[in-house]
């Protein structure tokens, strides 16, 4: 149940996969979130620019889904990212993915797939308070030739995927979990996603893909921080009902506060513990005419995909990210005043964590 993440600088030398270990982390999701948040907050003022707003919704998400949900073995992956060394294809064997900073493969252990790719310096930021990453691996971030990418690809640390195309990931994550049920293993898949990715046709497709496989081996983790560029999510184009739609799509969904780490990880527990496919499941849809051949039975409740929508703010933590409300999206300062009030505060949190 619970991830065995290495101490920070320690760093996985094995590729044996480790059992899954029922045992609890030894950091908490609070202080693994507010790391992140520092981090991001501190690399957004050295590049006058930052994805920010995204630490402020997913650091819980990601933190309980890396220390409470997934069983994941120790990286095994360099401190320090190797340099990019090619696209996969049949004819560069050199070419490497992220994944290894999530643990070695293996049946009975779980696979990440990461979404919404403009996240990746969240992600690198956990990774580093997890011990999976070195901090130093932010020197090399958005410079060629590395794999730490602003926009994470498949070699990025962390990342199985290339998925920077939004809303591709969670189908390509359906085949993996289809895979994985064929040859009998028992380790699931797990999908972080934005919200934005819900406005895809090609997201609804993957979840009628997932309804007709009965693909019960998936979990999907989606940061409902309601923005997205262009500003709030109503404006744009909305995606509500979200809970509705998707359960009529066949998924067994819960919605929770983002930042609640007991309510983000209890769906989940619940389905790994066999009591799941509670509160959140209804049936799918049920048609007014007489079943014919084509109808299927209704799955049962472990067979449908799980599904956490994260209501989640984007401002949380950093209050002045208010000012910048309604677009949120990217944070670039505009003046030496904005950026002296951001530094102010990484100032403050630099103080209050050294005493
Ligand atoms: C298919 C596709 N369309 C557009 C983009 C450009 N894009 C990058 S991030 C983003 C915002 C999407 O919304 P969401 O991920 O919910 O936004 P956030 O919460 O990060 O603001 C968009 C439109 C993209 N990467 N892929």
């Amino acid at each position: 149940m619970n991830a065995q993440p290495l101490q920070t600088g320690q760093q996985a030398t094995s590729a044996q996969p480790p059992s899954p270990s029922p045992s609890p982390s030894p950091l908490t999701v609070e202080a693994v979130a507010a790391g992140i948040r520092r981090r991001v907050l501190e690399h957004t003022l050295r590049n006058n620019g930052g994805y920010l707003s995204q630490a402020c919704s997913s650091a819980e998400i990601l933190a309980t889904l890396y220390l409470r949900v997934m069983r994941l073995g120790p990286s095994i992956a360099p401190l320090i990212p190797r340099a990019f060394a090619g696209v996969p294809s049949r004819d560069n064997p050199n070419a490497f993915t992220g994944a290894g900073y999530n643990g070695p493969r293996a049946s009975e252990l779980d696979r990440f797939i990461f979404s919404p790719v403009h996240y990746a310096l969240v992600l690198y930021a956990l990774l580093i308070e997890l011990g999976r990453l070195g901090p130093d691996a932010l020197e090399a971030f958005n410079t060629d030739g590395s794999t730490v990418e602003l926009i994470g690809a498949e070699h990025s640390p962390g990342h199985e995927l290339t998925a920077g195309s939004l809303g591709q990931a969670l189908s390509q994550a359906g085949g993996i979990a289809l895979a994985r049920r064929l040859r009998g293993e028992t380790g699931r898949v797990w999908v972080f996603m934005s919200d934005g990715e819900f406005q895809e046709g090609q997201t609804w497709e993957a979840f009628a893909a997932l309804a007709h496989h009965r693909i019960g081996n998936l979990g999907v983790y989606i940061d409902a921080n309601a923005q997205q560029c262009d500003g709030p999510m109503t404006d744009v184009m909305t995606i509500e009902p979200l809970a509705d739609r998707l359960r009529a799509f066949g998924a067994e969904v819960h919605e929770v506060d983002g930042h609640d780490s007991e309510a983000l990880a209890a769906p989940a527990l619940a389905r790994l513990s066999g009591s799941g496919a509670g509160t959140g499941a209804t049936p799918r849809a049920v048609t007014a005419t007489a079943p014919t051949p084509q109808h299927q039975a209704e799955p049962a409740p472990t067979d449908r995909p799980l599904v956490v929508i994260a209501r989640t703010d984007p401002c949380r933590g950093i209050e002045l990210l208010r000012e910048r409300a309604p677009k949120l999206h990217y944070l670039r300062f505009k003046t030496p005043a904005e950026q002296d009030a951001y530094e102010d505060l990484l100032e403050h949190w630099q103080d209050s964590s050294s005493q």
